[in-house]
């Protein structure tokens, strides 16, 4: 059996480690207090997420978790409620935030890969009565990581947006990857958070960054938003490192993130002429994929513990069920040498199957 050179990490984009340009930019840093406001380098950041997203201000915050939950406090009262996709990352693997930080109920709806439309709204807002909770907000992520990094399609946002103002709802995006989205589409960040009312970015996934998420909307409500960071334990202060690993990761690593999809779509031609495994979605827009598993090679960790003897990572996320995620630390080679090593397993699996 082949093995991988080195290991090859496709768990998740946040795997990547700082790499040297970065750590320099980081040692070199000028810092301050960021709770007292005085950190130069978290408001260079800050300033320059604002701009990029076209929103009046923006907010530098540790994780893409807790951006998300301060969003969604700012946006609420206890007894509210949110809408968001049943597929979608507030809803699964936040730890039940909204619920446990802001007292909201979320509101599922069944999205196709995460993505939804108007007709799945209609008829959802609660009407002004004492015994009901009140429709609040609506969730959407771009690009959707339960969904294989789908592409929200712009129209459909601006039609949801459109659809929630009309209904005195506010929009929030979870863009943790809309870096992504942006690279694959060729439209420009600003276009993707203009329908919406609050957007969060990570620069701790493909851009590669060690720590580091910004949320960004109206002045107001980032002074709000500020004051939540204080209170979820968010406020960091000589945060200058992290926001100069951020920035470092914005000049250097957003462009390259169309070498991520085309890594993926190797991975994904790989998978789809396997026997024995199937690739979800079948189209593969960026740069995350799942491969289900058929059930006669084994489980999900079967399949998972047989590759990482071939020094291949992938991460179990349903019985038969991995996902395999590309970034700045897999080489187009080691894309190659992933594909082959997945598929000569899968071979070895079902001929042992036999
Ligand atoms: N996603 C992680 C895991 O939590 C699943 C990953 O490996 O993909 N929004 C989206 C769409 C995300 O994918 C993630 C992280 C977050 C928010 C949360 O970011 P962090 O991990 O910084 O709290």
């Amino acid at each position: 059996m082949r093995r991988a050179t080195s290991v090859i990490d496709l768990r998740s984009d946040t795997v990547t480690r700082p790499t040297a340009g970065m750590r320099a930019a980081m040692a070199t840093a000028e810092v301050g207090d960021d709770v007292f406001g005085e950190d130069p380098t978290v408001r260079r950041l800050e300033e320059c997420i604002a701009e990029l997203l076209g929103k009046e201000a923006a907010l530098f915050v540790p994780s893409g978790t807790m951006s998300n939950q301060i969003c969604i406090k700012v946006h609420t009262q206890p007894g509210d409620e949110l809408i968001c996709d049943v597929n979608s990352h507030v809803y699964n693997y936040e730890a039940g935030g909204p619920a446990v930080l802001s007292g909201v109920m979320c509101r599922t709806i069944e999205g196709d890969r995460g993505i939804f439309d108007v007709q799945h709204l209609e008829g959802l807002v609660r009407p002004d009565n004492d015994h009901l909770v009140r429709t609040r907000l609506v969730c959407i992520e771009n690009t959707h990581n339960r969904g294989g990094g789908s592409i929200f399609p712009l129209e459909a946002i601006r039609r949801i947006s459109n659809w929630a103002h009309r209904h005195n709802l506010l929009v929030h995006l979870d863009g943790a990857r809309l870096w992504n989205a942006a690279i694959a589409t060729g439209i420009p960040l600003r276009d993707w958070a203009e329908p919406c009312d609050s957007v969060s970015v990570c620069f701790s996934k493909g851009l590669g960054a060690p720590v580091g998420s910004a949320l960004a909307g109206t002045k107001e409500f980032v002074r709000r938003a500020r004051r939540v960071r204080k209170l979820f334990g968010g406020g960091m202060r000589q945060a200058g490192v992290l926001a100069a690993a951020a920035l470092y990761a914005l000049e250097h690593h957003f462009h390259r993130l169309a070498e991520d999809h085309q890594h993926a779509q190797i991975l994904a031609q790989t998978i789809r002429n396997t026997p024995g495994l199937r690739l979800f979605p079948q189209h593969i827009e960026t740069n995350i994929l799942y491969a289900d598993i058929d059930p006669r090679l084994g489980t999900a960790t079967d399949f998972t513990r047989a590759l990482a003897e071939q020094r291949v990572l992938v991460l179990p996320v349903a019985p038969q069920r991995i996902r395999l995620v590309t970034h700045l630390d897999v080489s187009r080679a080691q894309a190659e040498q992933a594909a082959i090593i997945i598929q000569e397993t899968a071979k070895r699996l079902a001929l042992q199957a036999a």
